[in-house]
């Protein structure tokens, strides 16, 4: 057993440039680890709360001196001397120093900068790759290679607002491997590059390394990325599926109650939002949707499941803010059949595997996700990969925050005692799918 000598923090960016938290943790063996902490733009209600400086004069307010002040003070002297193999209790530690629910007081960057570097310490000091580590963490017996959900055309708020919706992504189900996966949606995102250049639509990146064609309707946007399939001499739904991310909640209109399509200058009740989902999922080879409705609309996304869920995945990502309170609201309600996880939504590595494992005995699909802002840190290749997840949403294939991770990927493919998992199938059922 090894224990923390020092656990110290920094500002630093990210790939947008703006301040986030990173953390360093010696052991006394020597063993040095590091970690960096993501930040979303289209970010849920119910995160786990982001501390900010809120000084406008310095970085518009969005610098993070008061995080790392928080980690080099109170939490350096909570997890000095603490074992660093006890991540559950390195983590309570943490939540409990915070004492509020959704850690505003120090800090979810604070808090997670710390409990990531702590585990990659713990993997380190023992010799295992990180994602052995996870996956003892996790009580994963078979960690398996994720199948990646990939960015090619963006909107929403990673995209000036160009595209009503976030992201059409395309899934490489005819992949075998990991690298084959980065191989056949790297052909995709060529030919729609090419595609746009040679209709006079924009090329330039969006904020997760997309390209952002700024259709005017989503049916634009299907269009685009099923003859981008074909034009790469795939076929849609055969080798390449299609996934979305409405990220609704930043569509919704709370006064006026209804969803506002800008683009279109249209506004749509909840019935007409399931209804226009309903119709992409008939007509596109459309495998899974996320925050298809607003983070509350909890009736809404009933009678959405039980339309739609034995046919596709529907994710929970601002609805669930991978946060088992409202995970276990989501089960009971039978809403969804999938949620997104992130990191820094929840606060801690020990609740993200917690949320993961939840999921997991329900029937619900659990996709590791980065946020649209993130830095270098590959840690989420080995979380994917260490849960068994079985899907993982990066990016697009562009961007070297979005290629360290996938990187990473393929640098734990040459592990040969691990499979690749294709999308796991649908428990067909009346009751949404679950
Ligand atoms: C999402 C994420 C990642 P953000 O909505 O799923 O694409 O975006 O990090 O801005 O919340
Ligand atoms: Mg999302």
């Amino acid at each position: 057993m090894s224990t923390i000598r020092t656990v110290h923090g920094r500002q630093i960016f990210d790939s947008r440039g703006r301040p986030t938290v990173e953390v360093d943790v010696v052991l006394d063996s020597g063993t040095v680890a590091r970690a960096s902490v993501p930040s979303g733009a289209s970010t849920g209600t119910h995160e786990a709360h982001e501390l900010r400086d809120g000084n406008p004069s310095v970085f518009g307010g969005l610098g993070v001196t008061a995080a790392v002040d928080n980690v080099n003070g109170e939490i350096a002297a909570a997890l000095r001397g603490c074992d660093v193999d006890d991540q559950r209790a390195i983590d309570e530690r943490l939540r409990d120093l915070d004492g509020t629910p959704g850690l505003s007081r120090l800090g979810a960057n604070a808090v997670l900068g710390a409990s990531l570097a702590v585990c990659r310490a713990s993997a380190g000091d023992s010799g295992q790759p990180l994602y052995r580590r996870i996956a003892q963490l996790a009580g994963v017996g078979e960690p398996v290679l994720p199948m990646p959900m990939v960015n090619i055309l963006s909107g929403g708020l990673h995209a000036g607002r160009g595209m009503d919706v976030q992201d059409f992504l395309a899934v490489p189900i005819a992949a075998t491997s990991a690298l084959e996966a980065i191989q056949l949606t790297s052909r995709v995102r060529a030919a729609a590059a090419s595609l746009c250049s040679a209709r006079g639509l924009p090329t330039l990146l969006a904020d997760e390394g997309g390209l952002s064609p700024g259709c005017r309707t989503a049916d634009e946007a299907l269009e685009l990325i099923t003859e981008s399939i074909e034009a790469a001499g795939l076929q849609p739904g055969a080798d390449i599926a299609i996934a979305i991310d409405v990220a609704a909640t930043s569509l919704y209109d709370s006064k006026a109650g209804d969803y506002r399509l800008r683009r279109q200058e249209r506004r749509l009740s909840t019935a007409e939002m399931i209804d226009m989902v309903s119709s992409w999922v008939d007509r596109f080879a459309i495998v899974s949707i996320e925050d298809p409705l607003d983070e509350d609309d909890w009736a809404g996304w009933q009678i959405l499941t039980q339309r739609l869920g034995h046919r596709v995945r529907l994710i929970g990502d601002d609805l669930f803010t991978t946060n088992s309170q409202r995970l276990a609201e989501g089960i009971t309600r039978g809403v969804a059949n999938g949620v997104l996880v992130k990191v820094n939504q929840n606060g801690t590595l020990t609740g993200t595997l917690d949320v993961v494992a939840q999921a997991r005995a329900a029937g619900y699909a659990p996709v590791v996700s980065a946020r649209s802002g993130e830095t270098e840190d590959d840690f989420l290749a080995d979380l994917a990969v260490g849960t068994a997840a079985g899907q993982i949403k990066i990016g697009s294939v562009r961007n070297s925050e979005r290629l360290a991770k996938y990187n990473q990927l393929v640098r734990i493919a040459e592990d040969p005692t691990l499979g690749f998992r294709n999308l796991p199938k649908l428990a067909l059922s009346a009751d949404g799918g679950r």
